[in-house]
């Protein structure tokens, strides 16, 4: 049967412990979220530093919100896709299995994975920026224009992190040592150009993963990586998943 993975990644899997799959905007795609860059990306429509900025925030809260709110909407709409289906397929085969997400949309954890670092925060969590009490999604989409904090009265923000801003200590200490102990790293759906996530793939690399990327179009981690899946992941991920599976549980039989 013919089949669009190398006999190098198909071995390096079969003989796997750690797998960590990094994702990005383009894992939702199929699902219906859009992606940032790129002709329909959001960025093509609204400028970065206007909208996903502490300085955007402070200057225009009420324009950053309408943003957020309308986003909160559609997510909470939509479905994991095949491709975060497989993944979650894919984490009952090795004994240990993380994702790495760069997405805020809360897809994977939605899907069914319980491995999952996000370095870039979730759309349904809030805080107060005065004293730090979270917020629900009901609690600020129930209010008109800038949601207020019910303890303190402060302005409420989305627990995304903006440019400038760090990432979550945790989950990037978690996913340094997820990627440094990877035996195989999935690079999935980003454009890999955002700092420091960009940096992840590369570590696992470095310190000795076969690292294969998943992606329609080219990104500058093509050039480094040991294999590069063209196609969209809610394809090529199940095919992956099918492939690994059989060969997994034909290398136990033996
Ligand atoms: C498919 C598909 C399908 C489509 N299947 N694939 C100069 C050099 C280096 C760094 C910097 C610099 N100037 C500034 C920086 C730092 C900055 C940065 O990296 N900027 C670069 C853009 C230049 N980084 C930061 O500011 C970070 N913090 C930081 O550095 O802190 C340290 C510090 C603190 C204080 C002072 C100084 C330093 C924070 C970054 C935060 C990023 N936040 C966002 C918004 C989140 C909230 C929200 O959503 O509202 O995170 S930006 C946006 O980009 C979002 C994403 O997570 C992130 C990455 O995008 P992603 O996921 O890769 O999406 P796309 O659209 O770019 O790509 C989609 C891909 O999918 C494409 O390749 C498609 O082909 C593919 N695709 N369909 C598979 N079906
Ligand atoms: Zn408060």
């Amino acid at each position: 049967m013919s089949t669009p993975f190398s006999t190098r990644l198909l071995s390096a899997l079969t003989a796997a412990r750690c797998v960590v799959a990094f994702t990005g905007a383009g894992m939702s795609a199929e699902s219906g979220v859009p992606t940032f860059r790129g002709t329909d990306g959001i960025w093509s429509k609204f400028k970065a530093e206007e909208l996903a900025s502490m300085s955007a925030f402070m200057k225009n809260p009420a324009l950053v919100w309408e943003w957020y709110a309308e986003r909160k909407r559609v997510i909470s709409g939509i479905h994991p896709n095949a491709g975060h289906l497989a993944l979650v397929r894919m984490q009952g085969l090795f004994p240990d299995f993380a994702i790495v997400t760069q997405n805020i949309d809360n897809l994977h954890q939605r899907a069914g994975s319980t491995m999952v670092y996000e370095l870039h925060g979730n759309i349904e969590r809030n805080y107060c920026i005065k004293c730090g009490a979270p917020a629900s999604n009901d609690e600020v989409l129930a209010q008109h224009g800038v949601p207020t904090c019910a303890r303190c009265g402060g302005t409420i923000r989305p627990d995304v992190v903006w440019f400038g801003e760090m990432l979550p200590e945790d989950d990037w200490r978690h996913s340094e040592r997820a990627m440094s102990r990877a035996d195989v790293c999935l690079s999935i759906g980003t454009s890999g150009i955002v700092y420091p996530a960009a940096s992840l793939p590369l570590l696992a690399k470095q310190q000795g993963a076969f690292l294969a990327e998943v992606n329609p179009e080219r990104t500058p981690l093509s050039d480094v990586a040991d294999e590069v899946i063209t196609g969209p992941s809610g394809v090529i991920l199940p095919a992956l998943f099918d492939q690994v599976a059989a060969s997994r549980s034909h290398s136990l039989q033996y």
